[in-house]
């Protein structure tokens, strides 16, 4: 307990929910990685993560009383589960509350590089079309869609593309048994027979740079490359690279390698639309997120189970619940 005899949390990171503040301040004392000493760390009970700030086997190593890390994101690939669960620490994240915002950006950003809206939009800022007509573009007509990663929020965007009449394929390590759309165990083959593929895998080694030259060379000069999962899922030197030879047409990127840093090379190409981390980025989602970041505090320390752990920390979840 902290002086004030509430749980002693670290808040790690930068959270854009304005309401996540006052409600995580009602319930502890918060502490910021600038205010953490060794005397405090010693009484650290919680943690909230997010914006891509790593809690890593170094920071838990300091923080010999932590009980819980609740994940403000889905995705939870800046946290060292394994670690966490070696040291008995559960840890939980925000499933389900943002699939259909982050599929809406996905078919917003996939329509904006196939039609090259951004570029459109230039053209008329700078006062070019007196001067012709825009030029003609790419189609979503008669195209097919590979999605790498056909979970919750992949299940979003597909619903999307069939309102769009256009046939979805995914890869993925096991195939669904509720869905009749294709099923490719092999991520080079779905690219041959896809026209646009869309990332949407959990980060982290085991997805680390799925896309690669060989995907892209079998995607093809027509092809288009959508990411809105996390950047290390695309070997951007790989993707580079094809952009600048024509060996895919273009590229759609909501995340990068080395967030907030997009490289020159990729500002320099007109044939990339770039956004910045903005998938789940409105109020709404946001305010949804951080109340359940906030209900799975709640309930861990009310003795109650949490309502979304990880699934790696399901068992040990649901053991200390019981
Ligand atoms: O592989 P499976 O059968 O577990 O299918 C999951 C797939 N997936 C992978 N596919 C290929 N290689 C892998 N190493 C691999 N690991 C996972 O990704 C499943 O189809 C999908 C993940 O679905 P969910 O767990 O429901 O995640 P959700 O909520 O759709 O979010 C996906 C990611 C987040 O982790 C953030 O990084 C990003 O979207 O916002």
């Amino acid at each position: 307990m902290s002086d004030a005899g509430r749980p002693l949390l670290l808040q790690n990171g930068k959270i854009s929910d304005p309401a996540l503040a006052p409600a995580l301040a009602e319930r502890f004392e918060v502490i910021f990685p600038d205010g953490l000493t060794d005397e405090n760390a010693a009484h650290v009970r919680a943690i909230v993560s997010g914006g891509g700030h790593k809690v890593d086997e170094a920071l838990l190593a300091r923080l010999p009383a932590l009980e819980i890390i609740s994940n403000f994101g889905v995705g939870y690939d800046s946290v060292n589960v394994p670690a966490a669960v070696a040291r008995n620490v559960i840890v939980t994240h925000t499933p389900g509350v943002l699939d259909e915002e982050v599929a809406d950006l996905t078919l917003a950003l996939l329509l904006a590089t196939v039609r090259q809206l951004p570029q459109a939009d230039r053209y008329v800022r700078e006062g070019r079309w007196p001067s012709g007509p825009f030029p003609l573009t790419s189609s979503l007509r008669g195209r097919t869609v590979g999605l790498i990663g056909l979970g919750r929020i992949g299940l979003a965007i597909a619903r999307r593309l069939e309102a769009f009449g256009t046939p979805v394929l995914y890869h993925s390590r096991n195939a669904r048994s509720d869905v009749a759309y294709r099923h490719y165990p092999d991520l080079v083959e779905m690219a041959r027979a896809a026209d646009i593929l869309v990332c949407i895998v959990p980060g982290g080694a085991q997805t680390r740079h799925l896309v690669n030259a060989p995907v892209l060379e079998a995607l093809g000069g027509q092809g288009i490359l959508i990411n809105v999962a996390r950047g290390s899922v695309v070997d951007e030197a790989a993707l580079i690279a094809a952009l600048r030879a024509g060996v895919i047409h273009a590229a759609g990127l909501d995340v990068f390698e080395q967030e907030p840093n997009v490289p020159q090379a990729l500002r320099d190409l007109e044939n990339v639309v770039l956004l910045p981390h903005v998938g789940s980025g409105t109020f709404a989602t946001r305010a949804a997120m951080g109340r359940l970041v906030v209900e799975n505090l709640d309930a861990w320390f009310a003795g109650h189970p949490v309502l979304t752990p990880v699934p790696e920390c399901a068992q040990l979840a649901a053991r200390r619940a019981g």
